[in-house]
């Protein structure tokens, strides 16, 4: 926090993937006094004169991952003839976000190719 501003900053790249939120922390001597604000405002005479708040951040997720299959991602499937309509293979991707953006979806997009060898 700058002094002078009041100006909050961080000092490094917030990943919600990483931590969601955080509670920021005040200076120990002033915590002994107040149980739970954690920034100050306060003016320069004796005694001092202030105001406290507390500052909790949530970090809001933007669509940064792709969904990411399970491997193998392309593979063979021997599958024997003449069984009934059946589950040939199960798809598994994950995506790191959250809510909506980490929702996958699966689609055949193209054509099926037949091959006879
Ligand atoms: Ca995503
Ligand atoms: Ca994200």
């Amino acid at each position: 926090m700058k002094e002078t501003s009041g100006i909050l900053e961080t000092t490094a790249i917030l990943d919600r993937e990483q931590r969601d939120k955080y509670l920021l922390t005040g200076t120990y001597y002033l915590n002994l006094f107040h149980n739970c604000p954690s920034v100050y405002a306060f003016d320069n005479t004796y005694p001092v004169k202030y105001d406290a708040a507390t500052i909790i951040v949530n970090i809001v997720d933007v669509n940064d991952h792709e969904p990411e299959l399970t491997k193998p991602v392309c593979l063979p499937l021997n599958v024997p003839e003449n069984v009934p309509i059946t589950n040939l293979h199960t798809l598994i991707a994950n995506d790191g976000d959250h809510g909506d953006n980490g929702l996958v979806s699966y689609a055949i997009i193209g054509e099926l190719i037949y091959g006879k060898d």
